[in-house]
């Protein structure tokens, strides 16, 4: 399943053949190492379906839904760190793209989109399935072509694989139209890409560095605020040692679990609207917030104004775009995260060498205080129904932390990420710019199709599973064996909860009733999986582990799970992260000291 690199002396070869341009974008496709694409053929995008079927390098998945292909597309590529690829036809295949585009550019995830154009001449006369998807996508692309000349297939491939996975990951959209494949080309592998204007800046600057490690070394109050960035920069290793050598605390943003172990001891948890009350409040009253990969996201900071008022900020991001951009950095730094923070290692090194050390001993003592007594919890229901936390927690403890685990969005995906340890970078997938139901079913097809040997577990909701279900019928033909539990509390939950907390539990238009309509048991059986349902926790684990001995087909678990159950700590949105509730109406009980 590895991608395969070009053989040496592939472009010698390659020179001067005469082609179709569809056989030119299959084979620029083998050559820059593609052996998964996840798609649905039609009239515009036909031509590349022929060349494909001969393809021996390119497995082609064909999904039920473009979202799936592109969801699919985005969960190749998180599980395995290349750039996934999905393809589509003109107009509405190109348009039911457009969604897990938008979530890949959200969430920085390499892609490479490819549809099928209706013929050049007919561009811009409304011709069937006509749709300028290169218009529609110019906002939510890292870059994007239109391409009417068969000889630029090759040069734009290599160009857009390079652009979607250099510098700040990224969607990149390549429309090919349909004549542009159906004529004669010459195939000319090009030796180099060539890009004015795009040549990101990788490695930081050696002074701000220096400035960075002095703060941290002299600061008392400092945390390392660890954003997705660190995940695609796979600068995993060197955090662990920045944080083992510094002895600063840790919180990991929602787009960065895993990417310091869980059980790390100076892990301080996830901070944002759902964090722990020990990151959120670490950030809150720090004197030094070294961002790492992040970016300030609102769900992060509450409301921004307010959002840690005494912290200096140390800011490294491989987009400068990003910096500044929501709060000012104090220590700006463009750069790579791995160079960055290795640098940063090197720089503290220094600072230990001359004698200057941080002394956090008073920090630690108030960051513990609030790690013993507010630990993430949750209650079990008085009514005797299954707690929606516990069955998260026991498939986490159940698969283990080698295991994969794909979100959805919603309750659920906020209790996946609180109640299951994440010892192991790259092993928690979901949606969390653009917060895309319906991400999960496909996006664990995609990471299963990268990580053939790995169990993969669709943590999904009720809700979420009706948006992208049809991807298990695609799951159990192709012989890829997800595993699905289904949250199912019969409602749209995370809606719910706020109509329950800001809208006097006036439930307008959230009850599912998924308990009743549709039997997700015979709606899996249906599609050729595996069908088990749950109700109570004494069946939890033999649930799970029923799913877990499975490995022929998808398995989809139904936990039917009680619906008013809220996911706590939450800072209400548009207030301050000194507002953070721990259950309803019930704040912290601060020290005096603390304030
Ligand atoms: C495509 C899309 N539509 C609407 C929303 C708004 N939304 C956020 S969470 C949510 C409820 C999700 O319900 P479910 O999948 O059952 O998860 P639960 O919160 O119940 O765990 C909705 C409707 C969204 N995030 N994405
Ligand atoms: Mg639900």
């Amino acid at each position: 399943m590895k991608q395969k690199r070009p053989a040496m002396g592939h472009e010698q070869r390659d020179d001067a053949m005469t082609m179709t341009g569809a056989e030119s974008l299959i084979r620029s496709l083998e050559q820059v190492g593609v052996d998964t694409v996840f798609g649905i053929p039609g009239g515009a995008v036909l031509p590349a379906y022929d060349p494909l079927f001969d393809s021996r390098q390119i497995r082609h998945i064909l999904v039920r839904h473009e979202q799936g292909a592109g969801h699919a597309a985005e969960g190749y590529a998180l599980a395995t760190g290349r750039v996934g690829v999905c393809l589509a036809t003109s107009g509405p295949g190109a348009t039911n793209l457009v969604t897990a585009i938008a979530d890949a550019h959200m969430d920085s995830v390499p892609m490479v989109a490819i549809t099928g154009q209706v013929p050049s001449a007919a561009i811009g006369t409304d011709a069937f399935q006509e749709a300028d998807i290169r218009g529609i996508t110019m906002p939510i692309t890292k870059h994007n072509y239109l391409v009417t000349d068969p000889a630029d297939i090759p040069r734009t491939i290599a160009e857009a694989f390079h652009i979607a996975g250099t510098g700040r990951p990224g969607p990149v959209l390549v429309d090919v139209a349909k004549d542009a494949m159906q004529a004669q080309c010459e195939f000319t592998w090009p030796s180099t890409t060539d890009l004015p204007g795009y040549h990101p800046t990788t490695k930081p600057h050696s002074k701000q560095i220096r400035e960075a490690a002095r703060l941290m070394v002299s600061s008392k109050r400092p945390v390392l605020y660890v954003g997705g960035g660190v995940l695609r920069a796979r600068a995993w290793d060197a955090l662990r040692q920045l944080a083992d050598l510094t002895g600063v605390p840790v919180v990991t943003t929602l787009m960065a679990r895993g990417a310091l172990p869980d059980s790390h001891p100076q892990h301080l948890g996830m901070p944002g609207m759902h964090g722990t009350v020990a990151a959120v409040t670490a950030l809150q009253k720090s004197d030094l917030i070294v961002a790492l990969g992040a970016r300030f996201d609102d769900r992060v900071t509450g409301k921004l104004s307010s959002f840690a008022p005494g912290a200096t900020v140390v800011h490294a991001d491989i987009d400068p775009a990003e910096i500044s951009k929501n709060r000012v950095a104090d220590v700006p730094i463009v750069g790579d995260c791995k160079e960055v923070i290795n640098d940063l290692a090197t720089a503290v090194q220094a600072e230990h060498a001359g004698g200057r050390v941080g002394d956090y001993t008073g920090w630690w003592s108030q960051l513990n205080q609030w790690r013993d007594r507010y630990p993430l919890g949750y209650a079990t229901p008085e009514n005797g129904e299954l707690a929606p936390q516990y069955v998260i927690e026991r498939i986490g403890k159940i698969a283990g932390p080698e295991a994969l685990y794909v979100a959805g969005v919603g309750q659920h995906q906020m209790w996946a990420s609180q109640f299951i340890s994440y010892e192991n970078p790259g092993t928690w997938l979901n949606s969390g710019g653009l917060g895309t139901m319906g991400f999960a079913v496909p996006a664990a097809m995609g990471a299963q199709m990268g990580k053939p040997d790995a169990t993969v577990w669709a943590i999904d909701g009720d809700g979420c599973f009706q948006m992208t279900n049809q991807e298990l019928a695609t799951c159990a033909l192709e012989g890829i064996p997800i595993k699905v539990a289904v949250i199912n509390n019969a409602s749209l939950g995370m809606v719910r909860q706020w109509q329950t907390l800001f809208y006097n539990e006036r439930y307008s238009n959230t009850d599912l009733h998924s308990q009743r309509v549709p039997d997700f048991v015979k709606l899996a059986e249906a599609y050729g999986c595996v069908g088990l349902r749950c109700e109570t926790a004494a069946d939890v684990d033999a649930a799970i582990e029923k799913a877990m001995a499975i490995n022929d087909r998808p398995v989809v678990v139904d936990f039917g799970v009680h619906r008013d159950a809220m996911v706590w700590p939450m800072v209400p949105a548009g207030t301050s992260n000194d507002e953070i509730q721990i259950a309803r109406g019930m704040a912290p009980e601060w020290d005096r000291s603390d304030d």
